[in-house]
């Protein structure tokens, strides 16, 4: 036979299908029942923020935050926007729950405003702040939603002196956390302490891209970081004094994940070594009860100070680890390098999502369970947030086709499964967003959401993607 083109290859299977010729029985392509089902009793959710999504910045005597000075300073966030009103789910959060419910999760992850419960930060609570949540959670619950909270999701009361350069700061986060499961712990068994270290402290403090905005030199910058998992280790503590027996403590961290460039056991080994020395500040900090010497030695002189005693803090076992999860880091083995490991820079050509650092990489969600799980042996992983920006389109017709979240989610979702199928302890995935909102420093511009929000009527509108997801939670399987 001569060489078909791939062309006329093609019209000679559509062509045998339709006359139902000579395919064997069970057909490549055919689906195996179940391959790809997640375990009975898989948590299946949605994650939000409190100022990405809230809006009322002034209802009902809440005081600002960082991020209201910091967004309502020219220049900084896109076309000077804010989350003054955002999705206004202050006001509309029935109608959210009921998002959440026709997409049939189980599970919620939210956060709270600091400074709606504490407007000044310590010191006087603010009754009607705190009832906002009460009544979320008894929202939530009364639809058969279990709430997951997030204590510290980036938007810090403006009234702390210092911000997270000031030590006091650790101690006020632990203050409210103790305080907040005081008042929740009956309701909520699922607390995260903070959101993504990296993103309020280098973010804020040493790059200047997200609040307060300050550009601090290393030593400063170090010591801010060491403030933020301070605060995680005595909220930590807060928290477990204060609730009832059995509730679960953990974090939200954006672990930078390390996937080896080629599956064999010297770049797997890398990828290990990495992921140690690649999170040395935060989690492996939070994991070991120590800073590595590595870290140390490599800060030098502009290592962080630390009080003898706050690693018994900062090291308080968990009961979970919460990853968010979104892209790759290459690593490949070098026996030149000091840790035994180098990075692989990105190519020019190396595709990403609507934003861009968001790059394409389905398997560093498997990655960075697998090697947080490998390394530290932790009890249980959350997939707390993953989820693209994509350039959504609302129709005429009012629909949303959104083929590359789709794309992207389907992708992870399939990696994902990998590690469940391994065994990895694996007990839910949050997905970003449950809705489009202020995507901090790119404003409105930048949309995550399953569904689309327009943000002039507040109408929100199931995309594509809500409707994929529906399914995959229905079948607890990914297609
Ligand atoms: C996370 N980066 O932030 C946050 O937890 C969410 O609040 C946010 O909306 C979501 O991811 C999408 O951005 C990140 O530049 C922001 O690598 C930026 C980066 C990573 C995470």
């Amino acid at each position: 036979m001569r060489n078909m083109t791939r062309r006329e290859f093609g019209k000679t299977l559509a062509a045998a299908a339709v006359a139902g010729a000579a395919l064997p029985k069970f057909a490549f392509g055919a689906p195996v029942a179940e391959a790809r089902a997640f375990p009975k009793g898989f948590l299946w959710g949605c994650s939000t923020a409190a100022y990405q999504v809230e809006g009322g910045a002034q209802d009902d005597g809440r005081g600002p935050s960082n991020w209201d000075i910091f967004s309502h300073t020219p220049g900084k966030t896109h076309n000077g926007d804010t989350g003054d009103v955002a999705d206004d789910s202050y006001h509309r959060y029935k109608e959210d729950v009921q998002l959440l419910r026709s997409l049939g999760v189980q599970t919620y992850r939210m956060s709270i405003s600091w400074s709606r419960v504490f407007p000044n930060g310590t010191g006087q609570m603010n009754a009607k702040g705190m009832d906002y949540y009460n009544r979320v959670v008894d929202e939530l619950l009364a639809n058969r939603i279990t709430p997951y909270i997030t204590l510290f999701h980036w938007d810090l009361p403006a009234a702390l002196p210092g911000g997270w350069q000031n030590r006091n700061t650790a101690l006020a986060f632990a203050e409210y956390a103790g305080f907040v499961t005081r008042k929740l712990g009956d309701r909520v068994n699922h607390f995260m302490t903070t959101n993504e270290f990296t993103c309020f402290t280098d973010l804020g403090y040493r790059v200047g891209q997200f609040a307060p905005g300050l550009q601090l030199p290393a030593k400063e910058a170090n010591q801010v970081r060491h403030h933020g998992i301070l605060a995680h280790g005595l909220a930590v503590q807060a928290i477990r004094a204060n609730s009832p027996r059995g509730t679960q403590v953990g974090l939200a961290e954006n672990a930078n994940v390390y996937v080896p460039v080629i599956e064999t056991p010297e770049h797997i080994d890398a990828a290990r070594r990495a992921t140690r020395m690649g999170n040395a500040p935060f989690l492996t900090a939070l994991m070991e009860g120590a800073y590595m010497n590595e870290y140390l030695e490599q800060e030098g002189a502009n290592a962080p100070h630390f009080a003898p005693g706050d690693f018994n803090a900062i090291g308080s076992p968990l009961d979970f680890v919460g990853l968010n999860i979104y892209t790759p880091t290459y690593v490949r083995a070098d026996a030149n390098s000091p840790m035994g490991y180098a990075l692989e820079p990105a190519p020019t050509s190396y595709p990403h999502m609507a934003s861009p650092w968001l790059t394409i990489g389905p398997e560093c969600i498997y990655w960075g369970v697998r090697n947080v799980c490998d390394v530290w042996k932790v009890p249980a992983v959350y997939i707390t947030e993953n989820g693209t920006s994509s350039d959504d389109v609302l129709t005429p017709a009012g629909r949303v086709e959104d083929t590359d979240r789709v794309m992207y989610l389907r992708n992870h979702l399939t990696n994902l499964h990998r590690a469940v199928a391994e065994g990895y302890p694996l007990k839910g995935y949050f997905l970003w967003s449950l809705l489009d909102n202020f995507e901090w420093a790119d404003g409105y511009s930048k949309r995550f959401g399953l569904h689309y929000v327009d943000f002039k009527t507040q109408k929100r509108t199931p995309k594509l993607s809500a409707e994929w997801y529906r399914t995959v939670v229905a079948r607890n399987m990914v297609e």
